[in-house]
């Protein structure tokens, strides 16, 4: 198994023969990249697209594996403007993009015989993981920050039959557990982004905004663990390797502003982040203080010329209601792709871009999230039917 990888590791450079368990350096502790030994031949758009949309088109250059699959992936891409589009991963079996991470890295626990899975979350890696694992026939263990996880969220990973553990503590409390418990001993295997099998599916978002309208001028999307910069970052990097494009966009990583490490960090111009032991904000989804992946963040963002933006629980829950009016029903982190290009718009976007705003998530994921205004009453037909005649008029 993933005999045409090896796994090569971004802070000391070493290398590894690629193993499902092998999650972290052995030498080093560093974040790890799967890397093909070999160029993959013959892959192009008109292979691909002989194939349905979706995370599986692209399987020359995803582990060969037999897939645990519920069709993710192929999410609309929404155009919202002249030259603006929202890629809108609440299209995904749980209704968000970790499904794309989780059906391949599933796919790899169940070659492994993996009985047990784990993850922290601030909630949809927990729906995603508690589904997946389901599908696959394995029990699932969700370690989540008391009170602080969406309704929709905790519901899925209840009706998909997850063991739940909640800490008194943010999300990067609950990722320490993760660490700490799973390994070859307990037999639970890990299924957090840090997992550089999940980035490996999670990269096919790069694949399919280009298959559908070719090399935008940037990507906006919102940054909580940020593994998903660092694989989008990756996808079109193999993409210009394999000549698949020529060009590259730039991307623009938005944090909340109570839950910024890497936005504040960058904008001062520090080479790491400003951790925080207490994040908050709105989108819960992006609540988090340490976040794992920061290295391969920064690089994305260097190699990209990329830029940060922060916004603040005012601006989400604004661009939120602005999505919504125009049909488009996100949860507050996904809105902080939003919010954050409203922000850039006119300073580093320039009206003449072509942008895709990444949307992580469903809207029903939060219900919560949102003031709903009183209703029109009625008590009986006829006064409702006068009322909304009222109101039409
Ligand atoms: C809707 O579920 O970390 O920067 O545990 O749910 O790759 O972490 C969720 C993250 C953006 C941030 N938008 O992505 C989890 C979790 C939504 C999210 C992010 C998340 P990363």
């Amino acid at each position: 198994m993933l005999g045409e990888y090896e796994l090569r590791c971004v802070k000391c450079g070493r290398t590894y023969r690629a193993d499902p368990w092998t999650i972290v350096c052995p030498h080093c502790g560093g974040l790890l990249e799967p890397v093909f030994r070999r160029k993959p031949l013959g892959v192009s758009w008109a292979l691909f697209r002989t194939r349905k949309f979706g995370v599986w088109r692209y399987k020359e250059l995803l582990p060969r594996v037999r897939p645990i699959s519920m069709g993710e992936g192929g999410t609309p891409l929404i155009k919202i403007g002249e030259r603006l589009w929202v890629k809108y991963e609440g299209s995904n079996p749980t209704g968000s993009f970790k499904d794309r991470g989780m059906t391949v890295a599933v796919s790899l626990a169940k070659e492994a015989n993996v009985k047990s899975v784990i993850c922290a979350s601030t909630g949809n890696t927990s729906a995603s993981v508690a589904a997946y694992a389901s599908r696959a026939g394995m029990r699932s263990f969700v370690v989540l920050p008391r009170k602080k996880v969406a309704r929709g969220k905790l519901a899925q990973a209840v009706l998909h039959g997850a063991t739940i553990v909640e800490i008194d503590g943010p999300f990067d409390a609950a990722l320490d557990v993760v660490m700490k418990v799973s390994g070859r001993e307990s037999g639970l295997y890990p299924l957090n982004s840090i997992n550089p099998w999940r980035l490996e599916g999670q990269k096919t978002l790069a694949f399919e905004i280009v298959d559908e309208i070719g090399v935008p001028d940037w990507v906006v999307l919102p940054v909580g663990n940020a593994g998903n910069i660092s694989a989008i970052w990756k996808g079109f990097k193999e993409m210009r390797e394999l000549g698949l494009i020529d060009k590259m966009p730039r991307l623009a990583g938005i944090q909340a502003a109570g839950a910024s490490p890497i936005a504040r960090a960058l904008k001062e111009g520090l080479s790491e982040p400003i951790f925080t032991d207490n994040p908050e904000t709105v989108a819960t989804a992006i609540r988090i203080g340490r976040p794992v992946n920061w290295p391969k963040a920064f690089k994305a963002l260097s190699e990209s010329r990329g830029v940060v933006e922060i916004v603040t629980d005012g601006e989400i829950l604004e661009a939120q209601r602005k999505l919504g009016k125009m049909g488009v029903g996100v949860e507050p982190a996904s809105a902080a792709s939003y919010a954050g290009y409203l922000k850039l718009l006119g300073r580093e976007i320039s009206p003449d871009d072509r942008v895709v705003l990444v949307a992580t998530g469903h809207a029903l994921k939060d219900p919560d999230a949102f003031p709903f205004p009183e209703p029109v009453r009625a008590s009986s037909v006829d006064e409702a039917v006068e009322k909304i005649r009222g109101l039409a008029l």
